[in-house]
């Protein structure tokens, strides 16, 4: 098979990739990272300078960072959903919002995790404190975003971004009940078939999640 995916099955930025995967249907082997296999684990911690997964190879082709493994699919193995448009400044904005939902929601949730990790005696509503603030910001952003954002059926490179993103941030800083059009957007998102699968083959993974996982979704 040409293509592999490097990553875990729990880790955000590998939903963001198998997202796009799965949504157009595209054969991949999944190579999973961390579980015994050496050759696979030194292959991704070589691939890029962050050592980081997801990692997709394509044959002699090696591409990381989530949002440019999507972005090839598109160029290089498209199907009938198409994650960045083809007009350029329509391209623009739909690559600003992939950045609002990586740096700015993804990022920022993932600050209380790598607190929580860094001092497991860290009570997890503290570690919750530190990104609050900055994470209802940027629910606040959405929300009045969404207003406007009308690509609601389809799997773009935003869905890619911003159901991994907002599944997990909303474990941490719980997205407020006066925002009504976000919490629907991720129910949106969280039952699209492709994000279904994410969700549940990650599901065994759970109880390692540093802060606790609700009991929901
Ligand atoms: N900017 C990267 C972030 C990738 C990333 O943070 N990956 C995490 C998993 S979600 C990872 O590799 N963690 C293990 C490590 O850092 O060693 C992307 O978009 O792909």
């Amino acid at each position: 098979m040409s293509l592999e995916l490097y990553g875990h099955l729990f880790s955000s930025y590998t939903w963001k990739a198998l997202i796009a995967l799965y949504a157009n249907d595209t054969a991949f082997e999944f190579c999973g990272i961390g579980e015994g296999n050496e050759a696979d684990d030194a292959f991704v911690a070589a691939a890029g300078p962050s050592g980081q997964f997801p990692v997709l190879a394509d044959r002699a082709v090696t591409i990381f960072e989530a949002t440019a493994i999507i972005e090839y699919l598109d160029l290089h193995h498209p199907g009938p959903q198409r994650f960045v448009p083809a007009d350029p400044a329509a391209a623009v904005l739909v690559r600003m919002w992939d950045r609002v939902f990586d740096l700015h929601v993804m990022n920022t949730m993932r600050g209380a995790v790598g607190a929580k990790i860094t001092d497991s005696g860290l009570p997890a509503e503290a570690a919750r404190d530190l990104v609050r603030e900055k994470l209802l910001r940027s629910y606040r952003w959405i929300e009045g975003w969404l207003e406007h954002y009308t690509q609601r059926e389809a799997i773009t490179l935003v869905e890619c971004a911003a159901a991994p993103s907002l599944f997990y941030a909303d474990w941490v800083i719980a997205i407020p009940a006066d925002y009504p059009r976000l919490k629907a957007w991720r129910a949106h998102l969280l039952a699209l078939p492709p994000v279904v699968r994410c969700v549940d083959d990650a599901r065994q993974f759970r109880h390692y999640f540093p802060l606790g996982a609700p009991d929901r979704d």
